[in-house]
């Protein structure tokens, strides 16, 4: 008998169908004759939403009322994914909407798709904060997500004839957005520029600006928690819709400027990520969502009390800064507490010191947020005056701790060059009670590289959190046969609660019977993958051949350069005549990935790839061996379909540049192996599931510090390897560009002299290994009972276990039934 103890509600299918219809006819008004599938979806989410109420109020009620810490979790980017599924696993409603749905002449899974996902994020940090978000409700820990609902998501991608990206607007709010609700009683005013004078002996700040910050709020329901926490998202408004003098002037256009400037403040979500846009309605964005929260959490726990007692702050509420973006919040809970309050500055300090914490997600120098001192007096006088008075106590601290002028040179949050700039991180780094990185290995390089004098200064603050996913989307919802096969082979659900219990599958891996079944459930869902990318992209894939997967952002630090060099390096074996064909394992290469618009060299590389594709898959010669698949618009629904369906799962990043990854405990946790380097959680993933069972190739940390140090060149590469040679060649022949050798001239010539990444000099150790990737899937008895033993060993990168560990080490806070 297998225990289910997945939440399960006593509502009927027939009773959730009669609750559709009446949805259907009191905020839809229509009957279910006339619905289209999208009002079915919008119905059915009125209904969840619903049947999630109670918990929820009772949630905020008890969070109120009780003295249990909350976590306000400041992030820019939220990438939650399409919520109807997570909301219906959530309430117990999923066999029940199944019925009913069906009972109404629907598609359940028409209905789900009918939902536009929000583009609320750029990547892993967005997904991560999403994660996050759902295992504090899982766990009942109460929380806020906090942030900006940006009128446009991350652009949504299409390829032209050329193969090039064309970014079109996200514009995901002309559709029906039935979780979310405005709540216009509890808006924000956000002040920007003018400048502080002085009256009677005090700074006082006259603004010459605001915007109404108005929040949208989201639920999140937590799994078998029975609670219900909420995301807070900021939309901007103006004060002053219309200027109704000039307006009758006839001068339109300068009639609507007040709103235009407030409400652009939430337009768009940057498509920068891991670089830094130095852009100034990026930091209006980041004082915009700061600011509100702030306010917004002084309101909730205090009730409105006209003169609250700060000091206890600290004890209501600690703020996760999810990477620098809102570390404005640090200067403005100072401000709040001495101008709004009247605190003086070392009681306004104190709670601030124990309020905030920092999660640094990035290891790449350039993706450490400044802002030029300029800029921040312009938008922000009084938050200026503040920096550079904790810049100067700072200083005086580190007087106190060291000689060495140097150093502390080194560690100005306001450096003193001609044009001064403040150093978001270190900001965060002194003000915040904690640091963290995202992995074991980024922790340890914060501490030894990036922010090596903090960590000698002020080890006690510095921290790891390794980062972790959620198994309710990326399991339960995303691969549901495994999930049952998983059920099947622990006898009970509880492992979604407690993904440690995973580790009972290890011995199942010896177990011929149980292997097959496992391989049967990947083949499955590499047929719903197959049939997915027929009806969605119009392509045939064939799944009997190996899926091979590279999912992320499009980054030369990630080397998606490195695997088409290397596809391209085994095409070139295959024209000569060096690698006969049918010796060839069957390979569908899969990649998904959107390049920011200004990033010129990852965008050539998406070019790149899709030619490659075309060539390759139309080439006769190659028999279908190899085929490369590009779909275009990469997104959580896509993610969620490509992981179950993925063997062979790519994290080829150079060593020392990812920070963690999570895609890589995606893909561990539904059976795929992992080719990759020891970089970010790659390492603890491989630690965990035997190295036996990971492809490991490449430089470590300390290689490429060493090559960098002796001078790399990367031409000595491409010399001493025929095979990378002539793959280079071929891209540079124009073999990929209808004869035209000017076509990928800047990406060759970067390959060839510049090569930050080292792609070139990994190239000869990651060509080698796929050797050893076809023997073992030759096997494929042996390559699943690997697979297994990835999912058995990989329960510690639960969402849960990571929030546990923030609980534990930075947060020092509980559950509220506990
Ligand atoms: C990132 C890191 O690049 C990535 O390695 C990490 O897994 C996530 C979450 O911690 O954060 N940093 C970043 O700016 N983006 C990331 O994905 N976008």
């Amino acid at each position: 008998m297998t225990e289910q103890t997945a939440p399960k509600s006593p509502l009927t299918a027939a009773e959730f169908a009669d609750e559709i219809r009446e949805a259907l006819k009191y905020t839809q008004g229509v009957t279910p004759e006339q619905a289209k599938t999208a009002d079915i979806y919008v119905a059915t989410a009125t209904v969840v939403r619903r049947h999630l109420m109670d918990s929820w109020m009772k949630t905020q009620q008890d969070m109120i009322n009780g003295n249990t810490k909350a976590v306000g979790y400041l992030s820019a980017e939220f990438l939650m994914g399409k919520q109807l599924r997570n909301a219906l696993l959530n309430a117990g409603l999923t066999p029940q909407f199944e019925e009913a749905v069906k009972d109404l002449g629907f598609d359940p899974q028409a209905v789900v798709d009918a939902e536009y996902e929000p583009g609320l994020g750029n990547g892993g940090l967005g997904r991560l904060a999403a994660c996050f978000i759902d295992s504090l409700a899982s766990l009942g820990v109460p929380a806020f997500g906090y942030g900006i609902q940006y009128k446009y998501g991350i652009f949504r991608q299409e390829f032209d004839e050329e193969g090039r990206q064309i970014e079109r607007p996200d514009y995901w709010l002309s559709n029906e957005d039935p979780w979310g609700h405005i709540d216009y009683e509890r808006d924000q005013r956000v002040n920007f520029g003018g400048k502080v004078v002085e009256e009677n002996g005090k700074r006082v700040w006259k603004p010459d600006w605001s915007v109404r910050a108005i929040p949208v709020d989201y639920m999140v329901p937590g799994y078998a928690s029975g609670r219900v926490n909420t995301l807070r998202l900021w939309q901007a408004r103006s004060y002053d819709e219309f200027d109704l003098l000039t307006f009758n002037k006839s001068e339109y256009l300068d009639a609507v400027k007040p709103q235009v400037k407030a409400e652009n403040i939430s337009k768009i979500l940057y498509p920068e990520d891991s670089t830094e846009a130095g852009k100034e309605l990026r930091l209006e964005q980041q004082y915009f969502f700061a600011s509100a929260s702030i306010h917004d959490a002084i309101r909730v726990f205090y009730k409105d009390a006209e003169k609250p007692d700060l000091t206890t702050f600290a004890d209501k509420i600690t703020f996760q800064l999810n990477d620098t973006h809102p570390v404005i919040g640090i200067p403005e809970l100072m401000r709040i507490m001495i101008d709004e309050y009247g605190y003086d500055w070392d009681t306004a300090w104190a709670v601030t010191t124990k309020t905030f914490n920092y999660t640094c997600h990035t290891l790449l120098p350039e993706a450490l947020e400044v802002w030029p001192v300029a800029l921040i007096s312009k938008l922000l006088p009084r938050h200026m005056e503040i920096i550079e008075r904790i810049n100067k106590q700072f200083v005086s601290e580190l007087e106190s701790k060291t000689d060495d002028e140097s150093k502390i040179e080194r560690m100005l949050i306001v450096t003193n060059d001609e044009n001064p700039v403040v150093r978001m991180a270190y900001l965060a780094t002194y003000a915040g009670s904690s640091v963290n990185g995202v992995a074991e290995l980024h922790s340890q390089l914060l501490k030894d590289v990036t922010l090596r004098d903090f960590s000698d200064i002020y080890p006690a603050k510095f921290k790891n959190v390794t980062n972790g996913v959620t198994p309710r989307r990326f399991m339960k919802i995303a691969n549901p046969r495994l999930s049952a096969l998983i059920t099947e082979g622990l006898g009970t659900d509880r492992w979604l609660e407690d993904l440690d219990m995973l580790q009972g599958l290890a011995p199942l891996a010896q177990d011929d019977e149980f292997v097959k079944k496992f391989a049967q459930v990947k083949y499955d869902n590499k047929l719903a993958f197959a049939d997915f990318s027929k009806k969605r992209y119009g392509v045939e894939l064939d799944a009997t051949t190996m899926f091979d997967t590279m999912i992320k952002r499009l980054h030369e630090y990630k080397r998606q350069a490195l695997k088409i060099l290397e596809v391209i390096a085994t095409y070139a074996d295959i024209k000569s005549g060096k690698v006969k064909v049918e010796d060839l394992t069957p390979r569908t290469i899969i990649f998904g990935a959107k390049a920011a618009p200004g990033y010129y060299l990852a965008k050539m590389t998406i070019q790149l790839i899709n030619n490659v594709a075309k060539v390759i898959n139309n080439d006769p010669d190659v028999m279908g061996k190899l085929k490369i698949f590009f779909p275009y618009n990469y997104n959580i629904e896509v993610a969620q379909m490509l992981i179950p369906a993925t063997e062979l799962d790519e994290q080829i990043s150079q060593a020392g540049k990812e920070a963690s990854g999570t895609s890589n405990m995606k893909f561990a946790l539904n059976g795929a192996l992992t080719v990759g380097t020891l970089d970010g959680a790659n390492v603890e993933i491989r630690e965990r599931v035997g190295a036996d069972n990971f492809f490991l190739f490449g430089m470590t940390v300390d290689e490429v510090e060493k090559l960098y140090a002796d001078g790399y060149d990367p031409s000595k590469y491409y010399e001493a390897d025929p095979r990378l040679h002539a793959a280079i060649d071929m891209v540079a022949d124009g073999t990929f560009s209808g004869g035209d050798k000017n076509t990928y001239a800047p990406l060759v010539s970067d390959w060839l002299t510049k090569d930050w990444f080292m792609t070139l000099a990994d190239f000869s150790a990651y060509h080698d290994i796929q050797a050893d990737i076809d023997t073992l899937y030759g096997d494929q008895l042996e390559w699943n009972r690997k697979a297994i033993l990835n999912v058995a060993n990989s329960g510690y990168f639960s969402s849960d276990r990571s929030i546990e560990d923030y609980l534990d080490r930075v947060w020092h806070t509980h559950s509220l039934d506990k």
